[in-house]
């Protein structure tokens, strides 16, 4: 096997990243007032809309690509896999930094974490590197209603408090008023008492104001869909759902779908021998729990014991046939108000999450576990045919029920991707002009984008005249990153505030491998130093695809 040169690349990066930006004129949000959805509905009705396509865009938190239209056949979830099946589905999608607002920030944007500069949750882009466009503020500005239900940009600092509204959106975002209790002592214990568990099936009708955030998300999201039925206008409705973000709290039933005799354990569970320090994430957030704590596992490398490993693995299925069932109710809706025919819809999740691989319990991470992620798109007329009238394309499929069969997924795109191509992939689905390529130093430039669109890969007949001519694997390559603030895992190692990172993990994924390098990064200049490497990963994916055996300075024994 040849390795590329991989020296070029990385003293591309340490070149980027040396270059300071001018700091742009702060945006203000003052004097920002709340804007009813009618007056702008009507607005906009009245306005010269052009002919086009609406998009739905789902963003999912901390959703591996652990579904049936994955290969994943044992996890129910047969909304997602109906979707898919309509869909072009990317097997291999990755995020550029896997923890949620600098991935957020990242593919909303359409620019890589160095460029965003937002590698925690403590700063706002707009203020603290430049004045970047979004992807909805882009819609906005071509006409189109812009909505955001739940988690779309990470609440706090790093939307401005706001969801980057008004920029970003027509009206204000919707957060349903139940996550507040996300985090509270709602999770019955063997006790009988409430506890603020890791794992927390529960009763709904138990639970404060009875229910829980996703379904007040979705019901949400579908009287928008019938608010713009009637008004006719174009919308972009970004729809956030939590789960399977811990704590895994998802309605009981959905435990029954996994019974937990069945549930094996992760086929690496054992921390890899050859893996350096700082490239392990000690999943402080998993520990804080109460029932995890009851453990008493040592820190940082203590094992979860099995049993309580298989009931979090259990759970974490559960919650993704949970959030199944809710992607369902949507796009049963959607359906149901006959926008199947011109509607694009776009699913992803904001990275991945490790369920014990590599004796780890979180994202936080350089790994494929944590930076590979799901992504489909579905376009009416190119993915899949137009439905006739009366026809339903999305009716809701019960994860309960047993005759189910697994769907056909759609068109497999197997080329590696990344979802900093979100933003010109959307513009050009949706017939925009798609924003120009980002210039070398491209802090000025409101609107530009890093990624290329995949567009090309939902153009069937191009695939089917001359598949060689778009589609040539080894050239592709997904880039992504993680800071840590010491060389081997402490308190803060898994989110450290910017102020604090000394290393930053670049990593790339070919084909081939995955190969990380962790290098000196200086926090105040944003610099890399690629001559100051401390420590570095290399795995082949042919052999090695779980990434247990670091051949990073090896001679021998290549596998
Ligand atoms: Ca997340």
């Amino acid at each position: 096997m040849t390795l590329p040169n991989l020296g070029l690349l990385w003293l591309r990066f340490a070149v980027s990243l040396a270059v300071a930006p001018s700091l742009l004129s702060v945006p203000t949000t003052e004097g920002l007032k709340y804007m009813e959805p009618e007056h702008l509905l009507e607005s906009v009705r009245n306005g010269s809309l052009k002919d086009g396509l609406n998009v739905l865009l789902i963003i999912v938190d901390d959703l591996r690509p652990t579904l049936g239209c994955y290969g994943e056949d044992f996890v129910k979830s047969p909304n997602i896999d109906q979707l898919a099946s309509h869909s072009v589905v990317f097997q291999n999608a990755f995020a550029q930094q896997a923890v949620c607002a600098p991935s957020r920030v990242s593919f909303l944007t359409g620019r890589r974490p160095d460029t965003t500069r937002v590698y925690d949750f403590n700063s706002y882009w707009r203020v603290h590197s430049g004045n970047y466009s979004t992807i909805p503020q882009y819609f906005k500005e071509n006409g189109y209603i812009t909505l955001s239900v739940g988690k779309v940009f990470h609440p706090g600092i790093s939307s401005n408090h706001s969801d980057d509204f008004p920029y970003s959106w027509s009206v204000l975002p919707f957060h349903p008023s139940s996550e507040r209790y996300e985090n509270s002592k709602t999770c019955k214990g063997q006790d009988e008492e409430l506890h603020a568990n890791l794992i927390c099936p529960v009763d709904v009708d138990e639970m404060p104001e009875g229910t829980l955030p996703d379904k007040q998300s979705t019901e949400e999201a579908i009287r928008l869909l019938q608010k713009m039925k009637k008004n006719k206008g174009l919308f972009f409705l970004a729809v956030g759902y939590h789960k399977p973000h811990i704590p895994f709290r998802y309605p009981k039933d959905f435990q029954k779908l996994y019974p937990l005799e069945n549930v094996t354990l992760a086929p690496d569970p054992q921390i890899p021998g050859g893996l350096p320090l700082v490239a392990y994430t000690p999943w402080m957030d998993i520990r804080k729990r109460e029932d995890v704590q009851a453990l008493n596992i040592s820190v940082p490398y203590g094992p979860i014991p099995k049993e309580f490993q298989r009931k979090i693995r259990q759970s974490y299925f559960a919650s993704v046939s949970y959030l199944d069932s809710e992607v369902g109710r949507l796009l049963d809706a959607l359906d149901e108000l006959q926008f199947s025919n011109s509607t694009i819809i776009a699913f992803l999740s904001d990275h991945g999450w490790a369920l014990g691989e590599h004796g780890e319990w979180a994202k936080y991470s350089n790994y494929d576990i944590a930076t590979r992620v799901p992504l489909m798109f579905y376009v009416p007329g190119k993915t899949a045919p137009f439905t006739f009238p009366g026809e339903r394309r999305f009716a809701y499929i019960d994860p309960f029920d047993s005759v189910a069969e697994l769907m056909v997924p759609g068109k497999q795109a197997k080329e590696l991707v990344e979802l900093v191509s979100l933003f010109p992939t959307l513009s050009e689905l949706a017939g925009l002009t798609v924003p120009p390529c980002c210039p070398y130093d491209s802090f000025d430039v409101e609107l530009c984008r890093e990624g290329p669109s995949l567009a090309r890969f939902l153009n069937f007949a191009t695939w089917e005249k001359d598949p060689y001519s778009i589609r040539k694997p080894s050239e592709f390559v997904a880039y992504s990153q993680y800071p840590r603030p010491s060389d081997t895992p402490q308190w803060n190692s898994d989110e450290p505030d910017l102020k604090d990172i000394k290393i930053m993990g670049y990593s790339m994924r070919t084909v081939d491998y995955r190969f990380t390098v962790w290098v000196t990064f200086d926090p105040v200049n944003f610099t890399a130093n690629f001559t100051d490497i401390h420590a570095g990963e290399l795995y082949f994916v042919d052999c090695d695809p779980l990434q247990d055996h670091n051949f990073y300075n090896q001679t021998l024994g290549m596998c």
